[in-house]
């Protein structure tokens, strides 16, 4: 078998830039570990930036999104049983859409076999080779079968647990890590969210999240401890510890149901540097992972494959190498960028073991100077909405 571009990994990173390789008529495979059903079933992202909404267009896909996803203004910080909305629109003249990252898989892969284009599923023993040099390729087994692709480039887009980034030499990457003390709970469930806008909530009993992925299916979070596990939250458990975390008028407009999922996330930030070896790009979560207060993990994924589309099409088609040579330091000032945005909004919103006190009033400091100071609040909405993609 024969691409130009191998593709490990169909989640959003590895579907989008398939699509967007197929409208610049360059070739491409996709090899995944897991079948397409698992990989729609994994909850995770709900909030879209322009610039994904953008690429999403770009690729083909946005049919749906256009009709389904819904344009949100603002949001909501709460702390000290009061409200108070930060106005995207207002502050920055841009707002976000809320669209789930299973709708934007599906549209990615309907679309992608609308045009019969090439994802292998449930491929095993998958690994990558050659891609210092001129030939790399990609070996996997499915149905018993050993298979060889050869191509031109391999797109790392195989998540944070992927085999790619595993596959580079050691001293040739640098990777930063920090880990935090504590992980989110999260529930879907099919009832009206509480409000119009997401709501995050600061609270001495820990953070807590309403979010939403339609008029009709919310999507909450409760910070927790790392060593809980979700089988020992009942749903009335969650409902009333969320209502718990909430100011009173919103916990009073909390519509409860049966959960229709419920898992524990672990929070992290990682960054590995740089993010092309050779002939070996990676892309999204393979290469970098953000703690999800920020909303910014799909958003970077998209923004990746951007890049790496452009840098190929100019590769492949003005036959200049300039993009891919870019590549990596173009991702990563943006990936830093959302770390950063990140990494200060999941310090401000968790209640920390460890920081005490003092902790604790730098934290009630800092979020009334963000309501109360024109300036704080741009700047928080400037990174919400996403930072440009030059
Ligand atoms: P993915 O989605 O992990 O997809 C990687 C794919 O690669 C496959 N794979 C392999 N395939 C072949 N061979 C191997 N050896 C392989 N190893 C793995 C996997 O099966 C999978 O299909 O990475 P990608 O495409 O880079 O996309 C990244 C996003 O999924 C991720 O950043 C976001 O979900 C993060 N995230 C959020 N991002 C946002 O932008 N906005 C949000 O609101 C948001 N909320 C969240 C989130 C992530 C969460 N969790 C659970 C981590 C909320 C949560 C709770
Ligand atoms: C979600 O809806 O899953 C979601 C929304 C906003 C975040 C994180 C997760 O910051």
């Amino acid at each position: 078998m024969r691409t130009q571009v191998a593709i490990v990994g169909a989640g959003p990173a590895g579907l989008l830039l398939g699509a967007l390789l197929h409208r610049a008529g360059i070739d491409a495979v996709i090899v995944e570990q897991r079948s397409a059903p698992y990989v729609l079933g994994r909850i995770r992202a709900g909030v879209l930036e322009r610039t994904t909404v953008d690429l999403l267009e770009e690729a083909g896909v946005a049919g749906r999104l256009r009709r389904e996803g819904l344009p949100h203004d603002g949001t909501e910080l709460a702390f000290d049983d009061r409200l108070h909305r930060i106005d995207f629109k207002a502050l920055t003249g841009q707002r976000v859409t809320v669209y789930g990252q299973t709708e934007v898989t599906q549209d990615l892969m309907e679309a992608r076999a609308a045009a019969g284009l090439t994802t292998v599923y449930e491929a095993q023993q998958v690994s990558v080779d050659g891609f210092d040099g001129r030939t790399p390729v990609v070996r996997f087994r499915k149905d018993g079968v050993e298979h060889t692709l050869e191509c031109d480039f391999i797109a790392g887009c195989d998540g944070y647990h992927g085999v790619t980034r595993a596959s580079v030499p050691p001293a040739a990457i640098t990777t930063y890590e920090k880990v935090y003390p504590f992980g989110w709970l999260g529930v879907l469930a099919d009832v009206p969210p509480a409000r119009e806008e997401l709501v995050y909530a600061h609270h001495e009993r820990g953070f807590a999240l309403c979010s939403q992925r339609s008029r009709t299916r919310s999507r909450y979070y409760l910070q927790c401890s790392l060593d809980d596990k979700a089988e020992r939250w009942s749903d009335d458990m969650f409902w009333d510890e969320l209502r718990r975390r909430l100011p009173a008028e919103v916990a009073q407009t909390v519509v409860t149901g049966p959960s229709i999922e419920k898992s524990i996330a672990p929070l992290r930030s990682f960054v590995a540097e740089p993010m092309r070896f050779g002939r070996l790009f990676l892309a999204g979560d393979a290469a970098h992972i953000v703690p999800p207060t920020g909303a910014k993990g799909l958003n970077l994924a998209a923004s990746d494959v951007g890049y790496l589309a452009r840098g190929l099409a100019e590769f492949y088609l003005d036959k200049s190498e300039a993009g891919i040579d870019a590549y990596s330091a173009r991702c990563l000032r943006r990936v830093w960028q959302a770390e950063r945005f990140s990494w200060w909004f999941t310090s401000l919103m968790h209640r920390f073991p460890e920081t005490g006190a003092f902790g604790q009033k730098m934290q009630q400091a800092e979020l009334a100077y963000l309501v109360g100071s024109p300036a704080a609040a741009t700047a928080l909405a400037e990174n919400y909405v996403g930072l440009p993609m030059a």
